[in-house]
């Protein structure tokens, strides 16, 4: 047996499946979702891991997290803990090696769908991944290496500027990205409305020619796009893969696209949909167990 026990938890949902890779072939079978508990108890998601656990037991030889926030040393430490029902820190490797004795590897979630995605555009040396769900991430390939820093915070792109004289992100910093672009912060705003929706019908009466709606989509898309001028004209970026609910919603980036294509080519590198969609997490996490 060879399956890797693949777990995503991302701020709205926690993925799981039995990943196996051999080279460039993925399968992932048993693939099964939860929500992800919207309340800062540690306890929680520790109840929500269990169930994942147990649904797997005896299935797998290695586990490997793909996880929101920041993972360092077996530790889950929310840079927006906004985004985990303010939930923000989390002891992700004791919680998880309570209910197996195989191995257990962690990554950032959005780092590990990077990992992922670059599998399919290793024809650059540099590549990154970003993910538009509940908050903005990123997963950034450097010569042709998963980049994470000395702390794991690299990649953390979402925290970048947007706006100076935007919302206060949950991070505590003024105009981040996240705070323009993300699911969260379309929510947000989608609310205030005289007819208020959540993001997949904000989605819709944008694509039915809504213009209310089209302008809280553009609104992301833009953010969206100066994210990926600073990642070409910082580190040479040469292709961008958008993954996440909000990033692979219909139309979206197109609008992403229209606005790189107003600015100078050098901010505007290939941009694409993520290949591996909603299972770029958990196929990056499992990819990411095998190396190391
Ligand atoms: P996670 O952040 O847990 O990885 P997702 O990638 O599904 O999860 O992102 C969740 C965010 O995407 C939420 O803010 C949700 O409202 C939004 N969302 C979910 N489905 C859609 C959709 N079809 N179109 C646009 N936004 C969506
Ligand atoms: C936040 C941050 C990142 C994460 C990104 C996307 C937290 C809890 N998370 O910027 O670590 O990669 O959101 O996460 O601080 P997702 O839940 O939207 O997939
Ligand atoms: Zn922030």
């Amino acid at each position: 047996m060879t399956a890797c026990l693949a777990i995503d938890v991302g701020g709205t949902k926690i993925a799981a499946a039995l990943v196996t890779l051999n080279g460039k072939e993925v399968q992932v079978e048993k693939r099964t979702q939860i929500h992800t508990p919207q309340n800062p108890s540690a306890e929680a998601l520790d109840s929500a891991l269990t169930e994942v656990m147990q649904k797997f037991a005896g299935q797998f030889d290695k586990v490997s997290v793909a996880s929101t926030g920041i993972i360092q040393n077996g530790i889950l430490t929310a840079l927006n803990p906004k985004n985990l029902g303010n939930l923000a820190f989390f002891p992700l490797e004791e919680s998880v090696k309570k209910h197996t004795d195989k191995p257990v590897i962690l990554l950032n979630d959005a780092q590990a769908a990077g990992c992922a995605e670059y599998l399919r555009n290793d024809d650059v040396d540099n590549f990154a991944f970003i993910t538009v769900s509940t908050g903005v991430g990123g997963g950034i390939i450097l010569n042709r290496k998963l980049f994470t820093g000395t702390n794991g915070v690299a990649g953390h792109i979402g925290h970048s500027l947007a706006d100076p004289n935007g919302e206060v992100c949950g991070c505590g910093r003024v105009g981040c990205v996240e705070a323009v672009a993300a699911g969260r912060a379309i929510a947000r705003d989608a609310a205030k409305w005289e007819n208020p929706c959540d993001p997949p019908e904000v989605f819709n009466r944008f694509r039915a020619g809504d213009k209310q709606a089209a302008e809280l989509v553009d609104k992301s898309a833009k953010a969206i796009a100066h994210l990926i001028a600073d990642l070409a004209i910082n580190l040479d970026i040469q292709r961008v893969a958008v993954g996440g609910s909000v990033g692979l919603a219909e139309g979206y980036l197109d609008r992403v696209k229209h606005f790189l294509a107003e600015m100078p080519k050098i901010y505007s590198p290939e941009v694409v949909n993520a290949y591996y969609a909603q299972d770029a997490g958990l196929i990056g996490a499992a990819w990411w167990a095998e190396q190391n």
